[in-house]
């Protein structure tokens, strides 16, 4: 495996994989939305967060215990994914699934719309999506809270209830949606190659992915500028950022 600079042996062994691959899996983290100017998860907990741990602010019982400062954590990430732009690495991404038709699945840990709108609406999102909301309950009255009355308020609350609107994200503790946990093992058990790109693999049940795609013979390669908790279980490690290696990797394959 390389060293910290991106290996052009390695480089250019995983695009003969992919080159010749019938399924490519890819499983992106919050790295690959770095280059886009998003901070990534853990960086997101530092500066005016740095004092609070995820467990705290992206959980329910945080937002139970403190919901204006959850929701006003969520609202300054929202400002800044509404202000982004996806990244070469998205646009690379969504280029090679259209000239692959049936080829790419895209499983995505980030709660950011950047692969959707780099062209691939398929992206499958385990960790749910900033820009929507959901009510933090079933509504005591026994039938959906109206959105129309929810009353302006940080967070929101339901009118009629008092229910609280949270954003919809899957926090700690919390089920991964089983749609998308159930897609996303399918497409890890059936490709030939998955690349794990942004990801510190330090979240389960997302980190597992790259393990269930090894089991089932595919290479298995990781894009990252830093090490990984993942890294040991790969076969080839690209010491690079997302829209540095994955344009290099995949632009000139058809
Ligand atoms: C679950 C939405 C079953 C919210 C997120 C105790 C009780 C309950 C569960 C657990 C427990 N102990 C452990 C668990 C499991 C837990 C877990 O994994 N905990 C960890 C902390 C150990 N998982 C869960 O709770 C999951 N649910 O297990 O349900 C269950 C239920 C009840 C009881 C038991 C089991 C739910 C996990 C989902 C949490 N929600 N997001 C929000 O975003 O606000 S996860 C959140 O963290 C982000 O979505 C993000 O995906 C993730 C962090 O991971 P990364 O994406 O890797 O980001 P990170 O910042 O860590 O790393 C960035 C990487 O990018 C770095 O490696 C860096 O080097 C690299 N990078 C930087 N720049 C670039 C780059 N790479 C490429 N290019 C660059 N330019």
């Amino acid at each position: 495996m390389a060293g910290d600079a991106l290996d052009p042996a390695a480089l250019a062994a995983v695009r003969a994989h992919v080159a010749a691959a019938r399924r490519v899996c890819v499983l992106t983290g919050a790295g690959m939305s770095a280059e886009s100017g998003i901070p990534t998860f853990r960086d997101a907990l530092t500066g005016l967060w740095a004092k609070f741990d995820p467990a705290e602010l992206a959980s329910e019982e945080g937002f139970r215990a403190q919901p204006q400062r959850v929701w006003d954590w969520y609202a300054e990430r929202r400002v800044g994914m509404r202000a982004s732009q996806p990244n070469a690495g998205h646009v690379a991404l969504a280029a090679f699934g259209r000239r692959r038709p049936g080829v790419l699945s895209v499983v995505t840990q980030n709660v950011d719309d950047l692969h959707q709108r780099a062209g691939w609406p398929d992206t499958i999102r385990l960790h749910g999506d900033i820009l929507a909301n959901c009510w933090l309950e079933p509504c005591p009255r026994g039938r959906a809270c109206d959105p129309a009355h929810a009353a302006a308020g940080r967070p929101p609350r339901c009118t009629d209830c008092g229910n609280l609107v949270r954003p919809g994200v899957v926090w700690f503790g919390e089920m991964l949606p089983e749609g998308a946990i159930d897609a996303a093992e399918r497409a890890a058990r059936a490709c030939d190659v998955m690349l794990v790109v942004g990801t510190s693999g330090a979240v389960w049940p997302a980190a597992g992915l790259a393990a269930t795609a090894r089991r089932a013979a595919a290479q298995v390669a990781i894009v990252n500028p830093h090490p990984s908790e993942i890294d040991d279980g790969a076969h080839w490690v690209l010491r690079g950022t997302a829209a540095g290696v994955l344009p290099a990797l995949l632009d000139t394959l058809d």
